[in-house]
């Protein structure tokens, strides 16, 4: 069976395709442009709002990248990637998987200010000095957490690290990561993963959200 993805070039989809990559499955990818194309009738009825990831996988339609990265290391991992049931780790597990939404929160925030609100003049500083703080703060706690190791986890490199590591790869375009070195090393080993470069878009894809190096803040 091939799974079947809905994506947006380095939306939350790339959490799915990067873990279908390291999991080494097959995966039909249906990709659209950021915003309006996702509401048609035909993908709302996929996902009710209208957004990525969506995963299908013969009957069963997931949403949610968390859920998701859950489902696919259930079901197909063989071990290394998840920490299941009655392992010592699954608590923290589950906890960093979903970690990974508290820090792109933030970066999604700052995606609406810096691209999807296209007229400067209704963005606000206040929410981007915020939300770039609240940003920052959660990248510390990752910074603490690797003081002592290469992943988040004492055992090694699990699918939590590519939940993470999709959020420090938006993140990085809204903060400068390099004022966290224990980050800025984690972030390198994850990016030069085969998996990871295989859910980037090509250089010439068309369509990408982001398409500055960075929107950092000057003031
Ligand atoms: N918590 C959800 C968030 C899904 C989400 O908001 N995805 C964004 C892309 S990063 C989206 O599809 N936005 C489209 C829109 O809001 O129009 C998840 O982790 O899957």
């Amino acid at each position: 069976m091939v799974l079947k993805l809905f994506h947006c070039h380095e939306a939350r989809s790339m959490r799915s395709l990067w873990l279908i990559h390291e999991l080494k499955l097959d995966v039909e990818v249906e990709t659209f442009s950021f915003g309006r194309a996702l509401r048609t009738d035909d993908y709302l009825s996929h996902h009710p709002l209208g957004r990525v990831p969506c995963l299908v996988d013969g009957e069963l339609t997931l949403f949610e990248s968390g859920a998701i990265a859950e489902y696919l290391c259930e079901t197909y991992d063989s071990g290394s990637l998840w920490r299941g049931l009655g392992h010592k780790e699954r608590p923290e597990w589950l906890q960093w998987v979903h970690y990974a939404e508290t820090i792109t929160v933030h970066a999604a925030s700052l995606t609406q200010q810096a691209i999807a609100i296209s007229d400067p003049l209704l963005r606000s500083a206040t929410v981007q000095k915020l939300e770039t703080r609240r940003l920052e703060k959660a990248i510390e706690v990752l910074e603490r957490q690797l003081q002592d190791r290469d992943y988040l986890l004492a055992s090694g490199f699990s699918a939590a690290d590519v939940g993470v590591g999709y959020s420090l790869h938006v993140g990085r375009l809204f903060t400068d990561i390099e004022a966290f070195p224990k980050v800025a090393a984690y972030y390198q080993r994850l990016s030069s993963r085969e998996a990871f470069k295989q859910s980037l878009p090509a250089a010439d894809a068309k369509n990408k959200i982001y398409t500055q190096s960075n929107y950092w803040l000057t003031s």
